[in-house]
């Protein structure tokens, strides 16, 4: 269950039904959005319309897709669902577990020998339970998907945040958290609050240095890491059908950034040239039948303000490259700012690496558009200064690239072809002295820019660009220079100027592969059995949470209380940890270290308040959990931005923190905390996380009547005797207050198997 024509045959067959029937009740002209949602409910159509931002609702995905480093969590959830054979066709990408260090030839061969046994497993689960496996070195996830099995008006979930990337590809593409995976291949329905719609006008068209990616890094600067949050982002106009399909879904991927549920693009003519480009005439066939559906109604994009909650317009002819960064992907430079912003910061101006690629930014078009900069370096005599990484997103655009000869200019230019994988982007970057710590620059096309995510160097200062921008920076190794007005003095000492990239959409001889990397299931997998060793340090096999015990939880004790920013990444760290993703306890050891401690200012240092001593947190939590005390975690605004990794909820819940205190949720988190029996809660005033105090001994009153829209009372007790007594808020609706009370959603999937 992999490729499924028939499937998506279903999903056009029911269109014209679903849509007539969305619009009666809806009664307004629809947004493309309001379309796929309303096509895809669980009970089929909808009775009422759906209130934005308020109503809960459950979905009917079309298909999961997932990677190794969420897969083993998500799957050794399933294995527990008790289900023969996932409901919905799903499929696993083997990308997160490869490290970069010398190439990609040999960085696959230890990839293969150091995450065998985690291969192992998922390829022989994924054969028992009827799900595709693309093995390491296929691909990056999201670019497998748009090549292979991302189509028009369909809906897809997936174990990573950047699953938004097939919005490309006019679908509606969300990343998740594992255990919502688990319930969609279990064939149970998939709940999301129906979103709020924010419609992007795009006028005018792209040309020079300018490129798809400028236009997600300028609206990232405009809504911010949070303003995209409980939102679906809808590109129009006749700037939209202009960009190429796989610069759509760049600025889909990038949607994950500003903190938006997805973002799409409406059916169009770039649409049905990457099906066809990519092998699938038959999908654009059947999608050109129902094409009135897979786009928004006139009415709506000729008025956008009556129909969409907000509306940004994005003028193509007048946009600028742009720069984000560092540490957030929502700073956003124009380049002819871009220098002035350097010196004025102190940033370090003299760039060490630019890295290209990534499930970002790898297309045909991003890499021939890079290469011919990257020729201009061989051509005019100029020596790359910084140091270049190329990151194909797919085996198939690899070996298309190669065969085209644009791998070889960029190994003129001294650049490095890394593995068909995250690598640096996640961490898995073997950078050689990174753990010198020192300042310094780097400059990538990927989407994130979080501090130690590329290297573990909290001193590196990252930046996002397109892969043409980031070339051009490489060869000069210098953020101040602008490539639109700047010369370079090239070997011979003369002044040359880089002329604007060229690009080629598709490929003009077609795409092509020798091994896709692609394993298909095996028809019956009743026999199969599934790989997991006992005393394995990757894998574990998942125990039960307890049940909640039926009481209001007292005697919290503060573990820490989280200052600015504090994203999965700080809550669990990729890179190195990486290979634990299959090991809840082991994992366990990596919680909350990157966080910042609001009272002594440091990252993995808390006062543990049996000992007066200050310790790492996950120490400081086992001590907790070994006393049989129960303790809860503070946080600020957008708490567990950034990945769909659902340990950052597990491994508070395993070591036995109660519940999570913020200002506000980053939605997958939010949802991932409710999922395995945690409480998520919010401050009514969020002035109140002042009134916090390091020594804080805290009650959640009110359980016992825990209900949907109804408030709940957090007493502080502090050191001193005194108490302050807060009113937190919550988004739990009947549902979700369950899964609480069962301890997790699984007990009660489990407890369902007969
Ligand atoms: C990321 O970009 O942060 C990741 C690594 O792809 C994550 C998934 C993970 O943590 O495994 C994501 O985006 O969801
Ligand atoms: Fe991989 Fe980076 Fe893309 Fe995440 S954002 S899927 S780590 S390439």
């Amino acid at each position: 269950m992999a490729f499924d024509i028939e499937m998506i045959k279903k999903v056009y067959d029911n269109l014209d039904a679903k849509v007539n029937a969305a619009r009666k009740v809806v009664n307004k002209p629809l947004t493309l959005t309001e379309k796929i949602l309303y096509a895809h409910l669980w009970d089929g159509q909808a009775s009422t319309a759906f209130e934005r931002g308020k109503s809960y609702v459950d979905f009917a995905p079309d298909r999961v897709a997932m990677q190794d480093a969420t897969a083993q969590m998500a799957l050794l959830q399933f294995m527990q669902a008790g289900r023969p054979q996932v409901a919905v066709p799903s499929t696993v990408h083997c990308d997160h577990l490869i490290q970069a260090k010398e190439g990609a030839s040999k960085d696959l061969a230890t990839a293969n020998t150091q995450n065998k046994e985690v291969y192992d497993f998922l390829a022989s689960v994924s054969n028992k339970y009827g799900i595709g496996f693309w093995k390491p070195g296929a691909g990056i996830i999201h670019q497998v998907v748009l090549e292979n099995y991302a189509f028009p008006g369909g809906m897809m979930i997936g174990t990573d945040s950047h699953t938004v990337n097939a919005g490309g590809l006019g679908m509606v593409a969300i990343g998740v958290g594992g255990a919502d995976a688990c319930d969609v291949m279990a064939g149970l329905p998939w709940e999301l609050k129906f979103p709020k719609l924010i419609g992007v006008k795009v006028t005018g068209k792209l040309s020079g240095w300018t490129s798809a990616k400028d236009v997600i890094l300028k609206v990232a600067g405009i809504l911010t890491v949070k303003g995209g949050t409980g939102a679906i982002v809808e590109y129009f106009g006749e700037g939209a059908n202009s960009l190429s399909c796989t610069g759509k879904g760049t600025i889909c991927n990038m949607g994950a950034e500003i903190g938006a549920t997805t973002s799409i693009f409406g059916y169009d003519v770039k649409m049905a040239d990457y099906l066809r480009g990519t092998g699938r005439a038959d999908v654009a066939e059947l999608a050109d039948k129902v094409a009135v559906h897979l786009t928004g109604d006139e009415e709506v994009y000729a008025n956008p303000s009556a129909y969409f909650d907000q509306v940004i317009e994005i003028n193509l002819s007048e946009l600028e490259p742009h720069i984000n960064g560092p540490f957030t992907p929502d700073l956003a430079w124009p380049l002819s700012k871009f220098a002035a912003a350097v010196k004025e910061a102190g940033w370090p101006a003299k760039l060490e690496v630019g890295l290209i690629g990534s499930c970002t930014n790898s297309s045909y078009e991003d890499i021939s558009r890079a290469a011919s900069i990257a020729q201009q370096a061989v051509d005019k005599n100029l020596v790359a200064k910084a140091e270049f990484t190329i990151t194909p997103g797919s085996e198939q655009v690899r070996y298309t690239v190669d065969r085209d000869g644009y791998l070889d200019i960029f190994g003129k230019m001294g650049g490095v072809v890394l593995a068909n994988a995250c690598g640096p982007c996640i961490g898995q970057w073997a950078r050689h002295g990174a753990e010198k710590q020192e300042k310094n620059s780097i400059i990538t096309s990927f989407n994130r820019n979080f501090a130690k995510r590329a290297d573990g160097n909290p001193n590196t200062h990252s930046f996002v660009a397109s892969p043409e921008i980031v070339t051009a920076f490489a060869i000069a190794g210098d953020l101040t220079f602008n490539p639109v007005t700047d010369t370079l003095t090239n070997e011979k000492g003369e002044q040359v100027r880089l002329d604007e990239p060229q690009g080629i959409e598709l490929p003009i001889k077609g795409f092509a592969v020798e091994d896709a990397g692609y394993q298909a299931p095996a028809e019956d997998g009743s026999k199969v059995q599934v790989l997991v060793s006992e005393t394995s340090d990757r894998l574990q096999l998942l125990a039960p949470f307890a049940a909640w015990e039926g009481t209001d939880v007292t005697g919290l004790k503060l573990l820490i209380k989280a200052k600015g920013k504090c994203t999965t990444d700080h809550i669990s760290m990729a890179g190195p940890w990486l290979k634990f993703r299959g090991h809840l306890d082991n994992i366990s050891n990596n919680m909350l270290i990157g966080a910042i401690n609001f009272f002594n200012e440091k990252a993995d240092s808390v006062k543990n308040q049996l000992t007066g001593e200050y310790g790492a947190v996950p120490a400081t939590q086992r001590a907790y959990k070994a006393a049989g005390i129960g303790s809860i975690v503070v946080g600020d605004e957008n708490y567990g931005e950034g990945s769909s990794r659902e340990h950052a909820a597990m491994e508070p819940r395993h070591l036995g923190v109660r519940a999570i205190l913020v200002k506000s949720f980053a939605r997958i988190h939010e949802t991932n905390l409710k999922k395995q029996g945690m409480l998520a809660l919010t401050f009514a005033n969020p002035a109140d996380y002042d009134k916090i105090q390091e020594d804080d001994t805290i009650d959640i009153i009110g359980l016992t009547s825990f209900a949907a829209n109804s408030p709940l009372t957090v007493v502080l007790n502090h050191k001193d005797g005194s108490k302050d007594e807060i009113k937190v808020n919550h988004t739990y609706n009947d549902q979700q207050i369950e899964w609480f009370k069962a301890g997790g959603a699984l007990n009660i999937i489990r407890a369902s198997v007969k």
